[in-house]
């Protein structure tokens, strides 16, 4: 990947004097730490187990063991993953800025690994697991699954208080986000000076619309992507470079 452009001064001039910034990440985030994107040609899941396909409960329902071990397999991946400098500098960023919430699509837990705390997760975590039937919380053994290719099927344990199969803790397509996150990610967008926006192809709605509403609200809104996506022309500076790239630069 070519050096990244420099960054424009009013942009820095932006940050500088920002009271309360968010950073809204995507798949694109976790990329350099080894964890594959959903839609990018080169390493997206989904080209190889169209995965449209399988994140659905209706496909948990027809085919459990299919589904539960594909989310094994990333859940392995997410867990050999380490941050990047992309995700020290965010860390770095709440210890410093007024106010910092990190909105993430992702459902690994790289961010809050590099330290940062305040972190909400609007399509849940691959960790949080529940059962089907009662919703109770599921408690996955510490040992991670040993399966580098993926695509083997693993029958998903069942609950011990009422014997329903047990489900990833991420939200399908199909169901809504949970509100008490997504409600604080939409007041964070509404209040914040600086939005920017990390590797995400902008593609899953309700998520794809909150940079709107930073953008309505006045906010300075920044994108960076190593590739072109529909929403570049909604932002005021769209830094063309990856996630361990551009952000240790920005806040350097
Ligand atoms: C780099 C990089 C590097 C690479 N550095 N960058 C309104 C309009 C149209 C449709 C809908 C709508 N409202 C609702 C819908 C339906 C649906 C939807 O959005 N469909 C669209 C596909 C059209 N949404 C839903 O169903 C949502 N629920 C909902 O709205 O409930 C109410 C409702 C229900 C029914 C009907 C109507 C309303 C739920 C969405 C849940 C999404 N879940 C998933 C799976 C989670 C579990 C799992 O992980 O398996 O979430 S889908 C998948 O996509 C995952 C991601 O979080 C999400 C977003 O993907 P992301 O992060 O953008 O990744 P990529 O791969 O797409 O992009 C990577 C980007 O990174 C690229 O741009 C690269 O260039 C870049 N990149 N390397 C920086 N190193
Ligand atoms: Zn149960």
């Amino acid at each position: 990947m070519a050096d990244a452009a420099p960054i424009p001064l009013g942009l820095i001039e932006s940050l500088r004097s920002a009271r309360r910034i968010c950073v809204f990440s995507g798949a694109g985030m976790s990329a350099e730490s080894g964890v594959p994107t959903f839609r990018d040609a080169l390493t997206g899941l989904w080209e190889r187990f169209d995965a449209e396909r399988l994140a659905t409960p209706e496909a948990f329902h027809r085919d459990p063991s299919l589904v539960w071990g594909w989310y094994e397999w990333r859940r392995m991946k997410m867990r050999l993953a380490q941050p990047h400098a992309g995700h020290r500098a965010l860390a770095g960023l709440e210890r410093r800025a007024a106010q910092l919430t990190v909105i993430t699509q992702n459902v690994d837990d790289l961010h809050e690994r590099a330290g940062n705390t305040n972190v909400l997760h609007l399509h849940g975590s691959l960790e949080a697991t529940r059962c089907v039937r009662c919703a109770a919380p599921f408690a996955l053994p510490a040992d991670i699954p040993q399966e580098p290719e993926g695509g083997r099927r693993i029958e998903p344990p069942r609950c011990a208080s009422c014997g329903g199969r047990v489900r990833p803790g991420v939200v399908w397509f199909g169901e809504s986000l949970p509100m008490p996150i997504l409600q604080p990610a939409h007041d964070a967008a509404a209040a914040c000076d600086v939005w920017i926006t990390v590797g995400t192809s902008g593609l899953v709605y309700p998520a794809a619309e909150l940079p709107l509403v930073a953008a309505r609200a006045g906010a300075t809104l920044v994108q960076i992507n190593p590739l072109p996506t529909p929403l570049d022309a909604h932002y005021d500076h769209v830094l063309s470079g990856t996630a361990a790239q551009c952000l240790p630069e920005l806040f350097a």
